[in-house]
């Protein structure tokens, strides 16, 4: 077995562990990342494409925007569509003047793992059979397989950035952590096609048939959610189906679906919301969706993982450089009060869009149009949703 040691091991290359290592190089804080997926898996798994107003203030600030800035798609609102009408939600106007960018995920991880690579940042793809060591002591270990050797990395402390499906937060003993989950009864099908977007902005729309969401990646590539059962396979679901179930969901007198083009991808994500409590365990600090999982309908999951870094490398810049554990033992407050307005927000808008297969379905159809029909009409609930999607700021950290 090879020992090495670093300052910060980090176990997991997506937005979270990505950004935390580059956050870290910028303190002068050395890491390591350890991903077990291949460099060209991790860059092209589709997943989030909306970044709040604060994550590319960050990454302009991380000097990781080059080709966000050139690329990205600057978007001033977005439209609520139901039965058959569009009413746009202005976020400059309604949320002191910020707004969202379009630039998907897969973009964010390859932009970070050129700046890693540039900088000279260790960064191992591949590696199996990762473990967490002596979590206890002030030199915590992360054991692991890499083109068939056996390496034990000793750090001062271990981030946990390995997602839902990690091992870092199943390494927590019992008792030392609590969760909090909600199951949706549905799942959305994810559609990356090859056709121009049909609209300026992105459209999300309430059916009887069930929610739908028209979203893009670039002028020529459009990417939509449509509501399905969560053991639907994408494969059963026909392009000519998709397009028809989209048009209809998607209908607005006077707007047609541009369908002229190839789908490209097809997925089938789960829906769920999950927060650990808390999101640290002695040298053990969770973040992204190691620590917690949002339904995608707010589009915060990726602006969560970027939030917690934030706040994680902050932490551990004070304690390098000056000593004191203090931000860094509320590591985990001071996220938590974020992530559960997030939670929030994203189960509210889950629970405004989606048709809900049970029996008091008839209340919930009329809880979801009073809904709706209050956040089309009224500033101060329309506020409420443009400032928690541009991504709500606490008084204390403005
Ligand atoms: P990630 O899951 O992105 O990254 C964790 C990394 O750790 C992965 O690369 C994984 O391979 C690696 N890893 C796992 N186990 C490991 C181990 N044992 N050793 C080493 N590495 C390990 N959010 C939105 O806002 N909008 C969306 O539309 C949206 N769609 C999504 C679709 C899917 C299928 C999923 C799963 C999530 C989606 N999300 C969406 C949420 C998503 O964007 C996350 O919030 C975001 O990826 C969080 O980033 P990380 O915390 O870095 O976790
Ligand atoms: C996306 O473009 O992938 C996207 C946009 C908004 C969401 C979820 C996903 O709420």
């Amino acid at each position: 077995m090879t020992e090495e040691s670093t300052q910060v091991g980090i176990v997991g290359a997506g937005p979270a562990g990505l950004l935390l290592g580059h956050l870290l190089h910028q303190h002068g804080i050395e890491s390591v990342v350890l991903e077990l997926r291949s460099r060209d898996y991790v860059e092209h798994r589709i997943r989030a494409g909306v970044l709040e107003h604060g994550t590319v203030e960050l990454l302009k600030e991380a000097g990781v925007s080059e080709r966000l800035e050139r690329e990205g798609m600057e978007h001033g609102g977005i439209e609520l569509r139901f039965d058959g009408r569009g009413h746009r939600i202005d976020f400059p106007k309604l949320a002191g003047g910020r707004t969202i960018t379009v630039y998907g995920q897969t973009e964010v991880v390859k932009d970070l793992i050129k700046a890693r690579l540039e900088f000279g940042g260790r960064l191992l793809f591949e590696v199996d059979d990762v473990s967490v060591h002596d979590l206890k002591s002030d030199r915590p270990a992360i054991r692991f397989t890499h083109e068939g050797a056996e390496h034990e990395l000793r750090c001062d402390v271990i981030a946990g950035c390995d997602g839902f499906h990690g091992i870092c937060r199943p390494a927590i003993p019992d008792g030392a952590i609590e969760t909090h989950e909600r199951e949706y009864p549905f799942a959305w099908l994810g559609v990356l096609a090859e056709v121009p977007p049909s609209t300026e902005e992105l459209i999300y729309a309430r059916h009887e048939r069930g929610f739908a969401l028209h979203s893009m990646r670039t002028p020529e590539l459009s990417r939509f959610y449509i509501q399905c059962d969560p053991d639907d396979d994408p494969d059963a679901w026909s392009d000519q189906q998709i397009w028809d179930e989209l048009e209809t969901r998607l209908h607005r007198d006077g707007w047609t679906l541009n369908r002229d083009g190839p789908i490209i991808e097809k997925s089938v994500t789960p829906m769920r919301s999950f927060v650990t409590e808390p999101m640290q365990y002695e040298t053990l600090f969770l973040a992204g969706d190691a620590a917690h999982i949002v339904p995608p309908t707010g589009a915060k999951g990726l602006n969560l993982a970027v939030g917690d870094v934030r706040e994680l490398a902050s932490g551990l810049a004070e304690w390098y450089e000056t000593g004191d554990l203090g931000r860094l033992d509320t590591y985990s407050e001071r996220c938590l009060r974020r992530v559960w307005r997030a939670e929030h927000f994203s189960w509210w808008m889950t629970s405004m869009l989606h048709r809900f297969p049970d029996e008091n379905a008839g209340f919930e159809e009329r809880l979801q149009q009073a809904q709706l029909d209050y956040v089309t009409r009224s500033q101060a609930a329309a506020t409420t949703l443009a400032e928690n999607y541009v991504g709500f700021v606490w008084e204390q950290d403005k």
